[in-house]
């Protein structure tokens, strides 16, 4: 597997310099300035690529080029946001980068109520409390009919919540999963938006007619609209599995298991057509077993994160340490250098770790912990390269 590293481009405090020393090899960028639904012209692609290539890498893979929410609800702008993302798509060909993650989840992209939940060895990691989400979206949202959707254990726990959290700590909550983890991703909303609940609100609400059907249908109108142009410019489309792989706050996710693979790959069966693998979003939903998904959706895999986690009772679940968890890195490893071997890979996430917590980095997105790491997944590549060699896989 090619060796690539999520950079969020010029101004991420970790410099291509410090890659080239860890032995990274491609780079997972976006033109991360250009507003969402904008042309990424030619010039300005090729202005990255050449800085990136001037420190001997590669930009192996886009991650993200960001499909806007009408495109997902289909309003009136999205035969132009499609047209826009058409010659986009047609300029990355021409500049030689090939694959192209992108997310089809409505309003939010990922997920977590905690950004430093803590290790007894001091490290942290990104954390996920299901009781704390239903707070947010029952008491801090208030979103109709919210109390549906969790067992009548679990509101008991967020009345007794109720009494005890303060402003601060709810205020920690809302920038925790709307605003931390949005912004820097090309998300909905960004640091710095005055009332970030009542736009989360607004943007709701535009998918109020919107079930699961009508999604699938705007996203394979979507993907047959694209798909001309990635096989023109041999461009590979990835989408990135929702994260976490369940339904929530009342908005339709459609790329959470085995049978929602199964029908965006046939719905529009072009190779160029395609899936990120995942294996931390997967890996958080109990019904996944990774190993089964990669076997199965190998060959239509064009990028690869390896991330794990730990499920836990309830509904909760940890970024676990790359070694453990349900992600079972070596096997995927094992089934993807066999199956289709060379796919760009980044070790997804990482924990906070020996002063990463100072230095301001995006939530996940750290030095040490995401070195630590790249250096477990290696070990692991070197381990199914040396039984490839023998011939025992
Ligand atoms: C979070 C990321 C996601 C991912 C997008 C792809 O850390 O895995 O934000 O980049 O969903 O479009």
């Amino acid at each position: 597997m090619e060796k690539t590293w999520r950079w969020f481009g010029k101004k991420d405090k970790i410099s291509l310099a410090m890659l080239r020393q860890i032995g990274v090899e491609g780079i997972v960028t976006a033109l991360h300035d250009i507003p969402n639904g904008e042309v990424w012209t030619l010039e300005a692609i090729e202005d990255l690529k050449h800085y990136i290539d001037s420190f001997g890498l590669r930009w192996s893979v886009v991650e993200s080029l960001p499909v806007c929410e009408a495109i997902k609800y289909a309003g009136p702008e999205r035969k132009q946001l499609i047209e826009n993302y058409k010659v986009s798509l047609a300029n990355l060909g021409k500049a030689g980068i090939k694959t192209v993650c992108y997310n089809f989840m409505p309003v939010i992209d990922w997920i977590r109520t905690d950004l430093q939940h803590l290790w007894a060895d001091g490290s942290s990691s990104l954390y996920f409390d299901k009781m704390r989400f239903a707070y947010f979206d029952c008491r801090i949202l208030q979103r109709e009919e919210a109390e549906k959707d969790y067992t009548s254990e679990e509101l008991e726990q967020v009345s007794a919540l109720d009494k005890t959290i303060t402003e601060a700590e709810k205020e920690v909550l809302i920038d925790t999963i709307i605003v931390k983890t949005q912004g820097f991703v090309n998300g909905n909303i960004k640091e710095g938006d005055k009332n970030p609940v009542n736009i989360f609100k607004s943007l709701l609400a535009l998918y109020k007619d919107i079930d699961r059907d009508a999604l699938r249908e705007n996203m394979r109108y979507f993907l047959t609209a694209i798909m001309p142009v990635c096989e023109e410019y041999d461009v590979n489309m990835c989408v990135h599995p929702d994260d976490p792989p369940f339904q929530m706050l009342g908005l339709p996710r459609i790329v959470t298991c085995e049978e929602d693979i199964d029908w965006f790959l046939k719905a529009v069966d072009n190779p160029h057509n395609g899936l990120t693998f995942c294996a931390g979003s997967l890996s958080a939903g109990e019904h996944n077993d990774t190993r089964k998904l990669a076997e199965k959706f190998a060959k239509r895999t064009h990028f690869v994160h390896l991330r794990s986690t730990q499920a836990m009772p309830g509904g909760n679940f940890i970024e676990s340490s790359h070694l453990e968890g349900r992600g079972h890195l070596t096997d995927l490893i094992r089934i993807f250098e066999k199956e289709n071997p060379g796919l760009p890979m980044r070790v997804d996430h990482g924990r906070m770790m020996l002063g990463d917590e100072d230095k301001g980095y995006n939530p996940g997105y750290s030095f040490h912990g995401r070195m630590l790491a790249l250096a477990q997944v290696e070990g692991m590549m070197a381990v199914v390269k040396d039984e490839l060699e023998k011939g025992l896989i």
